[in-house]
């Protein structure tokens, strides 16, 4: 397309609502897409954490899954569907681009179908789990592989995961790698001499995690950690988030001598105005395709302790930005953790290192350019296949 021609769109955007990094990646290029002059439609079955319904140019449409007794399990995919499929057709959608790809990937399929939209591009962005989980249990592989087959465009948020597609769903569908993104201005270090926003000692290092505290996540490591490190010197550690395991780490914590160390301050929505309060940021998940809280833990000016594994190498510099260790050898976590509590100097400086790699390599001005361009490329392509170019 020339670039003349490249013009405002109108673009929906798929996305889980909760917590996780897939939903607040969608949001954070809604707003920016918005900010551009796009207008963005942003489906979900409910507000997703962090949107802003009110910015000009942005749309929210709530997905609503009828009630109805013979449903055992309420068919949202299908309900999906519908409102996909209802929006491109009332607002004349340019582009669909859907975050995550069960159920998200089929049901943009199915509504352009049902709408009767061929020229409306599908773009699918896939996230992680909605890979891996197959390499699991392969009941979604079929409809995995057919939906990525069909999507206009399959983005990746890491070298890692696309290795992953290729491995796990053995598509050979052509997919580009655009990287998570954060925004410097709203993740940052902490002022000289603000006082924590949480009750801790002043005095003593912070170790923090912020997960959805899933299996992947290893939070026995995060305890792990803990209460080897507090048996060599003072620290406190806070956790962030809530999920299936939450209470056996709390248990485990609030059980051990050092329970008065220990915060859990639950699910947060506002993640900016905590982690910039942590020395260290543990992170040792055995699969992780990105780790956005990673990313804004060093945009913060927090180095990151974690596993070389998944797409952390491609967030984090070992040595540089934080430590990265084999999985599972808590041992030299501890280490790390120690090394950097007890070395004033060197946390200051990985703490600048990280705050330098998150604020240049992993922008959002850049990352939104890219899905923009995306964007034009695969409108023109669809528009040359039905030779109306
Ligand atoms: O499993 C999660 O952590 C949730 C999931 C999600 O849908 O938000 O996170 C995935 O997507 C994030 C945004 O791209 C990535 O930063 C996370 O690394 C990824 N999680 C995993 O791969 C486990």
């Amino acid at each position: 397309m020339n670039p003349a021609e490249k013009r405002r769109l109108k673009i929906g955007i798929v996305c889980y609502p909760t917590t996780g990094g897939s939903g607040i990646v969608a949001v954070e290029l809604a707003h920016a897409l918005a900010d551009r002059g796009h207008e963005v439609h942003v489906i979900s079955y409910a507000v997703p954490v962090r949107l802003d319904t009110l910015r000009p140019n942005l749309r929210f449409h709530m997905v609503h899954v009828p009630d109805y007794p013979l449903f055992e399990y309420p068919p949202y995919s299908l309900a999906l569907a519908a409102q996909i499929a209802e929006v491109s057709c009332k607002y004349d959608l340019d582009v669909m681009h859907v975050h995550y790809a069960i159920p998200h990937a089929i049901s943009g399929w199915l509504a352009r179908r049902i709408c009767g939209r061929s020229n409306m591009p599908l773009i699918t962005t896939l996230h992680g789990t909605d890979i891996t989980i197959i390499g699991k249990d392969k009941s979604y592989l079929p409809i995995t592989r057919f939906s990525l087959e069909e999507s206009d465009l399959v983005t990746v948020v890491s070298s890692w995961l696309g290795e992953k597609v290729r491995e796990v769903v053995k598509c050979s569908c052509p997919y580009e790698v655009v990287y998570n993104f954060v925004d410097p201005e709203v993740f940052k270090p902490r002022k000289n001499g603000e006082p924590r926003p949480f009750p801790t000692d002043p005095d003593v290092p912070v170790l923090m995690h912020m997960s959805n505290f899933r299996p992947v996540k290893r939070v026995q490591d995060v305890v792990d950690t803990f209460l080897g490190l507090r048996e060599r010197m003072r620290a406190q550690l806070v956790m962030i988030g809530d999920g299936p395991d939450a209470a056996a780490a709390k248990n485990q914590l609030y059980a051990s001598p050092y329970a008065d160390d220990v915060h859990f301050l639950g699910p947060q929505q506002n993640a900016e105005k905590l982690l910039p309060f942590a020395d260290a940021f543990l992170f040792p998940s055995n699969a992780e395709s990105f780790g956005l809280a990673a990313l804004e833990a060093q945009a913060c000016g927090v180095p990151v302790i974690g596993y070389t594994a998944g797409g952390l190498p491609e967030v984090i510099e070992h040595d540089k930005t934080g430590f990265l260790c084999e999985v599972g050898s808590v041992d030299k976590m501890i280490d790390a953790c120690e090394k950097l509590f007890r070395s004033p100097e060197l946390q200051q400086a990985m703490a600048q290192a990280a705050r330098e790699r998150a604020s240049t390599q992993f922008l959002l001005k850049p990352a939104v350019d890219r899905y923009q361009e995306l964007y034009w490329q695969a409108m023109v392509k669809l528009e040359s296949q039905s030779g109306a170019v």
